[in-house]
């Protein structure tokens, strides 16, 4: 008997004789080399990939050339919810906001961080939730995140949870995080963490590659993943036995995100929507966010990538704005049976797998390590907002950038947490300034020194000015000051 894996002797082999059968028999190549442990390992992993779903996306996205130029005749750009100041309905926004309040106080909403990414291009040694984004007191994205949800919990009067996936790479790091850092103030009852599954990298011929020989070269499955995940690790089971059946969906890297939003919810309830989305503007053309589509009628989101050229710059003819404006900024809510549906195996309702070429750090036949300097392999990746084609009555409702889209993505430069940190100065000095303080700033609106502004003071500008008009004695903004 195998105790680690739990699989007798016998299935040990019939596993390997099913890789050598799908043609995947390479990954036991350096088997009878390896001592129990090794083996126990390789086995274990080996054990987790489905490989009729690899034998799929093999044939489908790696052995096919798949470069196909859209037709585009029958798109349209996705209609919007918009903002106030954007000519939407104030009266609607009122009654969503309104209706959304009751759904919290309610206890009808979890929050969801996906933050199983590697956060490759920000080259920071850690979990990506765990990097410094405040100006002043250098907070955590995590803890931003826990400070907002905390503040929401204490306004509807409801322990709001607090849900996170983790992947393999960052899993015990995250949950260190939290424990370390006293869960930020939330109840660690309230927060829960899971993984989210894996798939192997291929080699452009469809090989499962070896990390090393006991190792395969796994990575995340995407935040698409995310929905299987949900259904794995029976946290919808747990909303549905706490009656909750909305899940607030948003990504680790955004420190401005409210990841709770009473008129989003609103929307998304009054609308009767399985699956609802936020939408930017697009800052210009070939900013590198998701645009909002309807292709045939369908709602979906095609990635800034995968958009022909024409229709990225298309524009409308009176009013001169770009037509497929409506950039995601991957912020959804997502209804809980739907997310069931979507996670669980019926094939109906199966995301598709996206195709990156990646440098995956791999062994050759001899078992000698290669670091590539270009692709050398194949990763499946799945996105959560494929989801929306599945989705009944989804919808999408406008934000303001200044208001909640500013992430950390790259080390410098556009979309870094230099970037980031100016558009958080930016948005307290918008809400000092609408309370009647006088701040200079430059023509972007950026005052001359650092302070910051605490989500347990205000978490939007409405709080602001209610908090700022109560206190007995205002402070000085000056650098270095911190409102909490
Ligand atoms: C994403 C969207 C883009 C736009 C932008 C807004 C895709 C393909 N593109 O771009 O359209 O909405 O965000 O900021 O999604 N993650 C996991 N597990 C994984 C992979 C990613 O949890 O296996 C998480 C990751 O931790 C992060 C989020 O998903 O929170 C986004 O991942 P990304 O950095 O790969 O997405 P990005 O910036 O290319």
């Amino acid at each position: 008997m195998n105790e680690d894996l739990n699989l007798p002797m016998g299935d040990s082999l019939a596993l390997r004789e099913a890789f050598e059968r799908a043609g995947q028999g390479q990954v036991f190549r350096f088997f009878d080399r390896l001592d129990e442990d090794a083996r126990d390992r390789l086995l274990k992993q080996a054990s987790e990939i489905n490989l009729a779903e690899i034998d799929r996306l093999v044939r489908e996205l790696v052995l096919t050339d798949s470069m196909v130029e859209p037709n585009v005749e029958n798109w349209q750009p996705a209609p919007f919810i918009a903002a106030p100041v954007h000519g939407g309905d104030l009266n609607a926004w009122r009654k969503a906001e309104k209706m959304g309040g009751e759904a919290l106080r309610n206890g009808r909403v979890a929050a969801f961080t996906v933050a199983g990414g590697q956060g490759t291009r920000l080259g920071f040694d850690g979990p990506k939730g765990s990097f410094p984004a405040t100006p002043v007191r250098s907070k955590s994205l995590f803890q931003v995140f826990a400070e907002k949800i905390l503040t929401a919990s204490n306004r509807y009067h409801v322990a709001i949870p607090w849900l996170i996936m983790t992947s393999g790479d960052n899993h015990e790091s995250t949950v260190r995080f939290f424990t370390e850092n006293q869960f930020f103030g939330l109840e660690s009852q309230g927060v829960r963490f899971f993984q989210q599954g894996r798939m192997p990298a291929v080699d452009f011929a469809g090989k499962i590659l070896l990390q090393k020989p006991d190792g395969l070269a796994l990575s995340p499955d995407g935040h698409g993943g995310s929905l299987r995940a949900l259904a794995r690790s029976g946290s919808l089971d747990l909303l549905k036995e706490s009656g909750i059946d909305i899940i607030s969906y948003f990504q680790v890297d955004n420190p401005l995100l409210q990841p709770i939003d009473p008129a989003f919810i609103g929307f998304h309830l009054m609308g009767e929507s399985e699956m609802s989305s936020k939408m930017v503007c697009k800052a210009n053309p070939t900013e590198k966010v998701g645009v909002f589509c309807l292709r045939e009628d369908q709602l979906e989101v095609i990635e800034y990538s995968d958009l022909p050229e024409k229709l990225t710059l298309e524009k409308d003819e009176s009013s001169g704005e770009l037509r497929y404006r409506a950039g995601s900024i991957a912020i959804h809510l997502i209804s809980r049976d739907f997310a069931r549906q979507v996670g669980g195996d019926d094939p109906r309702f199966r995301l598709p797998f996206h195709r990156a070429d990646k440098r995956v750090t791999a062994i050759d036949s001899e078992g000698r390590v290669v670091e590539p300097d270009s692709p050398n392999g194949v990763k499946f990746e799945m996105f959560a907002f494929d989801a929306l084609g599945f989705a009944k009555n989804p919808i999408v409702v406008e934000t303001l950038r200044e208001d909640e889209f500013s992430p950390i993505k790259n080390a410098v430069g556009i979309d870094s947490a230099e970037s980031s940190r100016q558009d958080q100065l930016r948005q307290w000095t918008r809400w000092l300034k609408a309370a009647g303080e006088d701040i200079a700033t430059d023509e972007t609106g950026l005052p001359g020194f650092s302070f910051e502004v605490s989500p347990i003071f205000a978490d939007s500008k409405q709080a602001f000015l209610e908090r700022w008009k109560n206190l007995e004695t205002r402070p000085a903004i000056a650098e270095g000051t911190y409102l909490e």
